[in-house]
């Protein structure tokens, strides 16, 4: 008899986990040793614990899955041939225009500001149109404030970027380099390591701790200015379709490993953010510290690709997003 109940038991459990388990494919276009890789390498783990195995996600980095092409990726998940994605805003604007709100050059200064948006009205708001897509935000990560790199001098004015071949991810910032006076050149992010140190273009901007320091960009570039000139959150999303093939439970569980990881994922890029600078002196570039009257010239010179990208965005939802972030101050 305990042994028919044992047996019956164990059928039971594998006929349920039969039924449920599942692999999931997630993307991402950055590389293995970033903070993107390893707040996805979370959520796969969290979801693992939740479901006891049911869920299983596998992570593939460097936009492998869309043909190295970043920004395909998106629409892959939209139409439902990707499940999972992590990705920053900027990959997004080809298909969703919006989406480039997040970037203007200049909109936020601190932190606190970037937050009172994604944990706020903007963020809900933004989600909102991403679901318009297939796409459904589960939880808002960081890849953080772009700095700028070059192999030719120290940038401390609009001046110096005149005629700098300058690799850039999305067109917002095609718009903004030419209105530095820089010869901008949109290229994909697995391709830009060998084209630095080629000299095929002679700098590039992303963030410190998610980009420049765990993909070693130090090796290929000498000077840094950090001149924080436009933020790039990165997001977890799923693909409408999956989601909606989950049950309430299922749904439940693959949220909250989404909003942990993501927590997880931030934190650690603003502590290797905090502690960027003085590993890329220590790998020996040279750091060039703006003043308030320098940031202030490149604002003032980034302003007409602000007002354009703005019109482009629309108006009511740079207003969304400019008035959490007074009210934040
Ligand atoms: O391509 C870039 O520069 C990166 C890695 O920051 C993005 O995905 C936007």
């Amino acid at each position: 008899m305990t042994f028919i109940l044992a047996g019956a038991i164990t059928v039971a459990a594998a006929l349920s986990g039969a039924a449920q388990a599942e692999t999931l494919r997630l993307s991402h276009n950055t590389g293995d040793t970033t903070s993107w890789q390893l707040g996805s390498e979370k959520f796969a783990e969290l979801l693992d614990a939740a479901t006891n195995g049911d869920m299983s996600v596998r992570v593939f980095p460097n936009a492998q899955l869309s043909g190295g092409d970043q920004m395909k990726q998106a629409e892959m998940v939209g139409r439902g041939a990707l499940d999972f994605v992590v990705t920053s805003a900027i990959n997004v604007t080809p298909m969703v225009p919006e989406m480039a709100v997040f970037s203007l050059p200049y909109l936020y200064s601190s932190y606190d500001e970037v937050d009172a948006t994604t944990n706020g009205a903007p963020g809900d708001k933004m989600k909102g149109i991403m679901a318009e897509h297939g796409i459904i935000v589960l939880a808002w990560g960081e890849n953080g404030f772009r700095e700028v790199t070059n192999n030719v001098h120290p940038i401390k004015s609009p001046e110096d970027l005149k005629g700098l071949k300058m690799r850039v991810a999305g067109p917002m910032y095609i718009d903004v380099m030419s209105a530095l006076g820089a010869n901008p050149q949109q290229m994909q992010w697995t391709e830009t390591f060998s084209a630095l140190q080629q000299g095929v273009v002679d700098g590039q901007e992303n963030p410190i701790g998610a980009v420049i320091v765990p993909q070693r960009v130090y090796e290929v570039q000498k000077y840094i200015t950090p001149w924080h000139y436009s933020y790039d959150p990165i997001f977890l999303g799923v693909s409408q379709k999956k989601w909606d093939s989950w049950d309430a439970d299922t749904q439940a569980k693959v949220q909250a490993a989404a909003t942990e990881a993501m927590a997880y994922q931030k934190k650690i890029t603003r502590e290797s953010t905090a502690t960027g600078l003085d590993k890329l002196m220590a790998e020996g570039m040279e750091v060039y510290e703006p003043t308030d009257a320098q940031l202030q010239a490149f604002r003032d010179a980034t302003q007409e690709p602000f007002d354009k990208w703005a019109a482009k965005v629309g108006p009511e939802l740079v207003e969304l997003f400019q008035s959490a972030i007074d009210q934040s101050k």
